[in-house]
């Protein structure tokens, strides 16, 4: 894909994705409720995809899929003060059942911490009922007053996963943290989706958390996009809910736990990351439909033709491959080549007098639009590959993209010329005190992300704001 056409399209992203989201099919907020929006069936089909790949690695590292309910008495999402002191102004409040009121009102779970709490009072027993590894994926209702933007933050969190786990020993929870941050690198590695990873500040952590680690993307118009989060809880929520455990020396523990999230954000992310002029462009392994087959007619060789790509179906078919024919007679091959580009299709077959003559296929790639002929007999292999390639390519060129994006300066006029160009994310020493992060975001009018996470680099010099000795590195961005 030509740097030109990225730089076009980057530049009014938030339109681009408004629009791509309608006119690909995927999705629709235009209900009336702000911040509600409609998965359409093609969207549907992606996000099931995303949902599978999600829900495959939960499945495989020892989780549990679970359905809580929806509701949470306001009595119970009290319990933990900092939770609560930062969700009930942005719960919705259920207060009456019919006409009569409720003697306790009833809070749509903004997530599920306080709603898995009580139950996992009653289930732990011993040190041998533990760990407990639970997830759901469920809407989630957050009264979000920031301007809400489609599936990156919405007040119906459509497509909310939540993992809870619950631990013996901080270790164990420790160790717990450790594999959400690769379960999440794996997701996001599946998605081409490219993320750098920070241990938020503590003004910034998760309410009720020890400490949050969170996955940032930059968006095509140099915005951060928190994609996932990754909390250690401690002991915050089961002290709060008395949950405990006889120990193998029989004594009463508290429980330790963690949760982690993942939301619609990562779809967007997805879409954002690969998409350009020509509308999304979509993974393989999420495409709903991976290769599409379109007749190109002519005259008196119709029926070869579309012989042709019967054939052309069944083989791929055969092969496992999602693929599909566009028969459509009403509709010039310009109009469905443009149709199938818009909604991302990896690759276009296109069947033509000449292709039947020769017995081939022409493939166009939707990621770079090259072209490239096949003979008939090697087309398995020649998708597979392609695919493949389609696949590496994307998530290299998205790589590339954020890498290009990240500074390390020196000085705060460095950081505030780059972030009020909306270049990326820059990083600068810090010494570790919230005073100077204040004052930094203050001073290049951006959020403290966090210092680097899995890059342990250790640093010597001077903090960007006070000048003290810093050993951290500290990421600042403009974030959504
Ligand atoms: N209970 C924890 C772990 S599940 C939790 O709620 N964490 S969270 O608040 O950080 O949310 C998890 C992720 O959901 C965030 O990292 C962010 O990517 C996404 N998210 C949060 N609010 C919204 C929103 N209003 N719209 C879309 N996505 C959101
Ligand atoms: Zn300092």
């Amino acid at each position: 894909m030509s740097t030109l056409k990225r730089k076009r399209w980057s530049r009014r992203y938030g339109d681009w994705f408004r629009n791509v989201l309608i006119d690909a099919g995927i999705m629709d907020y235009r209900y009336p409720i702000k911040g509600c929006g409609v998965w359409m069936p093609y969207g549907f089909k992606i996000r099931k995809n995303v949902l599978q790949i999600l829900r495959d690695l939960l499945d495989s590292t020892g989780h549990n899929e679970t359905l809580f309910p929806l509701m949470i008495p306001e009595t119970s999402l009290a319990k933990e003060s900092a939770h609560v002191k930062s969700f009930e102004e942005e719960c919705f409040w259920v207060t009456r059942g019919g006409l009569t009121p409720l003697k306790v009102k009833y809070a749509l779970r903004p997530t599920s911490e306080t709603v898995i709490a009580p139950m996992l009072k009653l289930w732990i027993r011993s040190h041998a009922d533990l760990p407990i590894k639970l997830y759901q994926i469920v809407s989630i209702f957050r009264y979000e007053t920031k301007a809400t933007r489609p599936l990156i933050r919405t007040r119906e969190v459509a497509s909310f996963k939540e993992a809870h786990t619950t631990h013996a020993t901080l270790e164990d929870a420790e160790a717990q943290v450790k594999e959400a941050v690769e379960v999440y690198k794996r997701f996001f590695d599946e998605l081409g989706v490219p993320y750098t990873i920070s241990r938020r500040p503590d003004w910034d952590k998760f309410a009720g958390a020890v400490y949050t680690l969170s996955f940032d993307m930059i968006c095509p118009d140099g915005r951060t996009l928190q994609i996932g989060t990754v909390h250690n809880l401690g002991q915050n929520f089961s002290k709060a809910f008395d949950i405990t455990y006889e120990t193998e020396k029989g004594t009463q523990e508290h429980v330790w736990q963690t949760s982690y999230g993942i939301s619609g954000r990562a779809i967007a992310a997805l879409l954002s990351v690969h998409g350009d002029d020509h509308g999304v462009v979509l993974p393989p392994k999420i495409a709903p439909i991976q290769v599409v087959v379109i007749p190109i007619p002519y005259k008196k060789k119709d029926k070869q033709i579309n012989r042709a790509c019967e054939g052309v179906i069944t083989t791929l078919k055969e092969a496992d491959l999602r693929v599909e024919l566009d028969p459509r007679t009403d509709l010039r091959p310009g109009s469905k080549f443009y149709y199938w580009e818009l909604r991302g299709i990896p690759i276009r077959i296109e069947v033509g007098p000449k292709d039947v003559e020769n017995n081939e296929a022409t493939l166009v790639r939707r990621d770079t639009l090259e072209k490239q002929t096949c003979k008939i007999n090697e087309l398995v292999a020649a998708v597979q590959k392609l695919l493949k390639k389609i696949t590496r390519d994307l998530r290299q060129r998205a790589w590339e993209w954020i890498e290009d994006r990240v500074y390390r300066v020196d000085s705060l006029e460095e950081a505030k010329q780059l972030l009020s160009k909306r270049a990326g994310i820059v990083e600068v020493l810090w010494c570790n005190r919230a005073e100077c992060g204040r004052q930094l975001e203050e001073a290049v009018g951006a959020r403290v992300l966090g210092v680097p996470v899995g890059t342990e680099e250790k640093v010597g010099g001077k903090c960007v704001v006070c000048g003290r000795k810093a050993d951290h590195v500290v990421r600042a961005a403009i974030a959504y």
